[in-house]
């Protein structure tokens, strides 16, 4: 089986960085064995959030998730490697830490906060079209 090299993009949201996780959210992604081809701390701006988030506009979470996702800084990252989008996705864990696997970046460092955003440390693009819209909200500068 012959599987395509991707790219997918991942971010340590506020609580990640807070928490001082990012080298070992960081070392997790490598010790998987993917690259890391882009990476920076930013504090976005609401449009940039608006415009990743899109999909969730209207949901009781969204406004909670918008300022959430301004709380703190963030670290934006590129990785890349074969199948990575599934792959981060799966070392991620599910979206609620609660029930995220053991093992997972999720389900080993993060809980329920009480908060009305699930506060899970990690966002991970989810398809391939996802990675592509997402690396372009994030990575202007690299567009080709
Ligand atoms: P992200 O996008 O941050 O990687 O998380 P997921 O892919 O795992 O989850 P998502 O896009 O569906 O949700 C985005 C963000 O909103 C929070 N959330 C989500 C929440 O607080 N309540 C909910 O019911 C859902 C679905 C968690 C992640």
């Amino acid at each position: 089986m012959t599987s395509p090299i991707e790219q997918t993009l991942i971010l340590v949201k506020p609580d990640g960085v807070k928490r001082r996780l990012i080298g070992e959210i960081i070392s997790r992604i490598e010790a998987k064995g993917y690259h890391l081809v882009a990476v920076k701390m930013i504090e976005p701006e609401l449009s940039l959030l608006q415009a990743h988030y899109r999909e969730h506009e209207g949901k009781p979470f969204y406004q909670p998730l918008l300022d959430f996702m301004q709380s703190g800084p963030i670290v934006a990252m590129i990785a890349e490697g074969e199948r990575v989008i599934e792959g981060f996705r799966s070392i991620a864990g599910a979206t609620d830490p609660t029930v995220a696997a053991p093992g997972s970046i999720r389900g080993d460092l993060a809980r329920d906060q009480g908060t009305k955003v699930v506060q899970n440390l990690v966002h991970g693009s989810d398809s391939v079209e996802s990675a592509k819209r997402e690396i372009g909200i994030f990575f202007p500068e690299l567009k080709k």
